[in-house]
């Protein structure tokens, strides 16, 4: 089991002071220490953004892939050892914009992992430009009229999708995230944690006093997880209040890395492959 001080590394984050990818950072942190995930089975995929920097500060394996490819490297991973604890981090822009197709095809097949999303409403490592979940008429260099689109709602994608556990947590309240995050983990299928975040960079509006006046706890208002209505109409729901918890729980779905014979003994990376004649299939190709 890993101590939380053995999963520091010897980098050190350049995140602007008052970041608030610090505080899932630490979150994640304390999730893989209380769960007592061994850091040497455990990899963290990322993308490309400000907050997909996050492997390089975890005594993991890490993978900083492509701008919107986590989720696929993550897939990957899984499907050649599906042994491994595989965690997912994505911005805002990076899991709901560019690479939003692979969010909803990797929730409808249920892997076995877990993926927070560093949800600042902006393209902090671009410098501003308005991101999925950019509330709408809001300026910046990219909307200078406002931006027009309506924004993404991650929570209610994620349960309409087939996502198995759909949670939202806040970088500043670290005790709920840490406990969202491990047991996001804990669970078995694709699990999403919506982490807000500040970026006091290049989104002023959403700062700390805004989000502490603005989130009220799930687990406060008596939201019962397992009622799939339920849990949609709170993603859904309209107003100045932004809830914060567990929305949505489904255990027992299958996850798809088991559900292929190939894998049903053992994972891919254990098959012997060294009597395998691979001149023919060769071959045929070229
Ligand atoms: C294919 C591709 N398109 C665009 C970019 C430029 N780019 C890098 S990060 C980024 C947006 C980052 O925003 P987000 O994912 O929200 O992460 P943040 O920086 O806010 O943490 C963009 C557009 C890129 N690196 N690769
Ligand atoms: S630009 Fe924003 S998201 Fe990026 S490090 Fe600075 S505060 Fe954090
Ligand atoms: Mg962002």
């Amino acid at each position: 089991m890993a101590d939380v001080k053995e999963l520091a590394t010897k980098h050190t984050p350049t995140w602007c002071p008052g970041c608030g990818d610090f505080g899932i950072l630490t979150a994640v942190k304390f999730a893989i220490a209380e769960v007592g995930l061994d850091p040497d089975n455990t990899v963290i995929v990322s993308g490309i953004g400000c907050g997909s920097k996050l492997p390089h500060f975890v005594k993991t394996y890490g993978f900083e892939s492509l701008h919107g490819r986590a989720l696929p490297c993550a897939t990957g991973i899984k499907l050649a050892n599906k042994n491994l604890n595989v965690i997912v981090i994505t911005g805002d822009g990076d899991g709901l914009g560019i690479g939003a197709n692979h969010f909803m095809h990797t929730m409808r097949r249920n892997f076995n992992i877990t993926h927070v999303i560093q949800d600042n409403r902006i393209y902090g490592l671009t410098k501003g430009q308005y991101s999925p979940t950019t509330p709408k008429g809001r300026i910046t260099p990219t909307s200078p009229h406002g931006a027009l689109e309506e924004p993404v709602n991650p929570e209610s994608w994620a349960i309409v999708a087939g996502a198995t556990y759909v949670a939202r947590g806040f970088a500043l309240d670290n005790l709920q995230l840490r406990r969202l995050i491990a047991d996001g983990i804990r669970h078995k299928g694709y699990a999403l944690i919506d982490a807000f975040q500040m970026c006091p960079t290049y989104n002023k509006e959403n700062s700390m006093q805004w989000y502490k006046e603005h989130i009220y706890k799930l687990e406060e208002s008596g939201h019962n997880p397992k009622d799939k209505m339920a849990a949609l109409a709170k993603a859904l729901e309209a107003g100045d209040k932004l809830a914060t918890g567990l929305f949505y729980v489904e255990e027992g779905k299958p996850v798809y890395e088991e559900q292929l014979p190939q894998m049903k003994e053992k994972a891919l990376v254990h098959h012997d492959i060294s009597k395998i004649d691979v001149k023919p299939f060769l071959e045929r190709y070229m």
